[in-house]
């Protein structure tokens, strides 16, 4: 099973970075995330699939895509969900939305969960986390944990020591790869990393920023502290062309470009 999450890591992380698309917003956030034509899921993965490293899909969306992305991206699972619609305290909860079988048999290269440290519901989530990862590590997959540090204790869950915590917990967790919040400067994020002790670090997309430019200036902020790349979701699909966005936000990630270059691409 280690050669396998070896052999899968490496296929997610062609040149040790990576360029993730999350697309599993119509649950989270619900279909007002999407407009014009991007509400059908199709319009936006067939732009995508050939300029991004994975994709990461609830199991039900890859499922009706397949036609789309298999043989052409690596996949990867989200196996944790909840929708807004659920009362606000009830939001610090994912729950179970598919079982490592599933996301065996849809040839994924790798499991994704959510944990939310530092909510009311951190025992519930760990149990998931684990339930998840026990089953995982019989089939060689890699754990991606979405380790979200959420709850009425912290006040602010960009700070750097609240996200440094959350990467603790994440690699003492077991996670082989771990998405976070950007932390504001390169010099906190470089804290963020060193954190990680080596476990891959990604960060997290965030709500659309005001231009691709100042998307890409977070992007290579996170490249030049260290971390190993994005895992993008609304700068991509909200970006008026989705495929440029993408195209430069890869360029960033494995070419190291500058903004300025990349947002030409
Ligand atoms: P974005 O790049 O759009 O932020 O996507 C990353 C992600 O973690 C998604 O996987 C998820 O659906 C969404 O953000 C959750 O956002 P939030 O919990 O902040 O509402």
């Amino acid at each position: 099973a280690a050669v396998g999450k070896k052999i899968r890591l490496g296929r997610l992380l062609p040149d040790g970075k990576s360029l993730i698309f999350a697309f599993d917003h119509g649950v989270e956030h619900g279909p007002s995330d999407f407009s014009g034509e991007t509400i059908n899921p199709r319009k936006i993965l067939e732009k995508i699939v050939d300029v991004v490293d994975a994709i990461m899909l609830l199991p039900g969306m890859a499922n009706i895509t397949s036609d789309v992305w298999a043989g052409k991206v690596p996949l990867i699972v989200k196996v944790t969900s909840k929708t807004s619609l659920r009362p606000e305290d009830a939001r610090l909860l994912q729950s179970p939305f598919g079982w490592v079988e599933d996301v065996v048999a849809l040839g994924a290269e790798a499991v994704a969960a959510t944990v939310y440290w530092g909510s009311h519901y951190e025992d519930s989530m760990l149990k998931q986390w684990f339930t998840v990862k026990r089953e995982a590590e019989k089939y060689g997959l890699p754990c991606l944990q979405l380790s979200y540090p959420r709850g009425p204790a912290i006040k602010n869950m960009y700070d750097v020591e609240v996200v440094r915590y959350g990467v603790r917990a994440a690699i003492e967790s077991g996670a082989d790869l771990i998405k976070t919040y950007y932390t504001g400067s390169t010099e906190t994020f470089r804290e963020v990393v060193k954190t990680a002790a080596g476990i891959p670090v990604l960060m997290s997309g965030g709500a659309k920023a005001k231009t691709l430019l100042d998307f890409l200036h977070v992007v290579k902020s996170v490249m030049d502290a260290g971390g190993q790349g994005v895992v993008v979701g609304r700068n991509i699909f909200q970006h008026e062309n989705p495929k440029g966005a993408a195209k430069a936000i890869s360029a960033v990630v494995h070419e190291g470009l500058d903004p300025e270059e990349a947002v030409k691409k």
